[in-house]
């Protein structure tokens, strides 16, 4: 039967990727014994272990190798998702409870670097995802096309520095697209982690951005979470980027029922952004640490940050400028995610000057 067939097509998958050489966070976490567990459960939505695995699968050198095609997927394949979670998220145990949301007081967040000299830029992002809606490799054409209807709705409730348009990406003329995607504003296409995850068909139906007049604010539609909300400038100001992003959020929130977990907070694709959902980071040149790097990672690692190139995830540094963001997202809360960056980014500026 086709079933019969499609189970023993990832049976050789399995046996095929565990003789690959990656070090995936799902190659050490999908034992034999959790494998022979999970290969016959499906979710409500049709979702499988296949749609669970196919990216690790396909790029043995994912550094996580899984994510959700649906909300009950966390639950569903809770013996896989679990360990790596708690592995990721630096020991968020299976029976760990993320708390409420609490932004703080964000007028207290303040300037992360008051001279001005190393940071650059400051940027918060969130992915939000609608309730009742399953995830990418799950997800039919009507359901993009409802989705960036329902965002597109809210958004047009957006008031003062806030207001703004947004574009869809289906009759955005090319050179527009190519100049928004090299000033850093607009999702690339062609992710090879994501198309592997079956988290580009469609493409470009539902997909979209909102831009704030002064582009200090960004919201993507449907590129790899229903959305993600972008709040940044080039300051090094935590404070006001951070004051942006919560208004955005309270007004959509009035529109759109965000898809929240008791246990594991806001739900997204990839289950490295669960919780608060928040990479707070900065754009930082550290000419000095850039030279030393050994010490810019232990400085990293010590303060749970994550330092990328600047072009963003997978990309090397230009000019000795790095971007450097939160590595926990859940298991604390926004302020607190908040904070481990903004603490780690002054460490990391004291540790420049003393090479001056
Ligand atoms: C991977 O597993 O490497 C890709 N699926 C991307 C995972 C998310 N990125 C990250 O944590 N840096």
């Amino acid at each position: 039967s086709a079933g019969k067939e499609r189970l023993e097509n990832i049976r050789n998958d399995y046996e095929k990727f565990m003789k690959t050489e990656g070090k995936s966070l799902l190659k050490k976490y999908l034992t034999k014994e959790v494998f022979d567990v999970l290969q016959t459960r499906v979710t409500s939505h049709g979702s499988g272990l296949k749609d669970v695995v196919q990216s690790g699968f396909a790029n043995p050198d994912s550094s996580i190798g899984l994510y959700a095609p649906d909300p009950e997927s966390y639950d569903v394949f809770a013996e896989l998702f679990d360990p790596v979670i708690e592995e990721y998220h630096h020991g968020f145990a299976k029976d760990a409870v993320h708390p409420d949301v609490d932004w703080g007081n964000i007028d207290d967040l303040g300037n992360v670097d008051p001279e001005g000299r190393y940071v650059l830029s400051t940027r918060i992002r969130c992915a939000r995802s609608v309730q009742g809606y399953p995830f990418n490799p799950s997800m039919n054409e009507a359901h993009y096309r409802e989705i960036e209807d329902k965002v597109r709705a809210a958004i047009s409730f957006l008031e003062g520095d806030l207001k703004g348009t947004y574009y869809t990406l289906d009759s955005m003329d090319y050179e527009t697209r190519q100049q928004l995607i090299d000033d850093h504003y607009l999702f690339k296409e062609g992710d090879r982690f994501l198309i592997a995850a079956n988290a580009s068909r469609y493409w470009p139906t539902g997909r979209g951005i909102f831009f704030n007049n002064d582009k200090t604010f960004i919201i993507w539609c449907n590129e790899e979470d229903h959305m993600r909300l972008i709040s940044m400038e080039k300051s090094s100001n935590l404070g006001s980027v951070c004051s942006r992003l919560t208004r955005v959020i309270q007004q959509i929130e009035k529109h759109i029922a965000f898809t929240r977990h008791p246990r594991l907070g806001y739900l997204t694709f990839c289950p490295t952004n669960l919780g608060t959902t928040i990479r707070a980071s900065v754009h930082i040149r550290v000419p000095n640490l850039s030279k030393n790097f050994e010490k810019f990672q232990e400085i990293a690692d010590r303060y749970k940050l994550q330092i990328r190139g600047s072009r963003g995830e997978h990309s090397k540094s230009e000019d000795s400028v790095y971007d450097v963001s939160n590595k926990r997202r859940l298991g604390l809360t926004e302020r607190e995610a908040l904070l481990e960056m903004r603490n780690g980014v002054v460490e990391l500026i004291k540790q420049e000057k003393h090479f001056e």
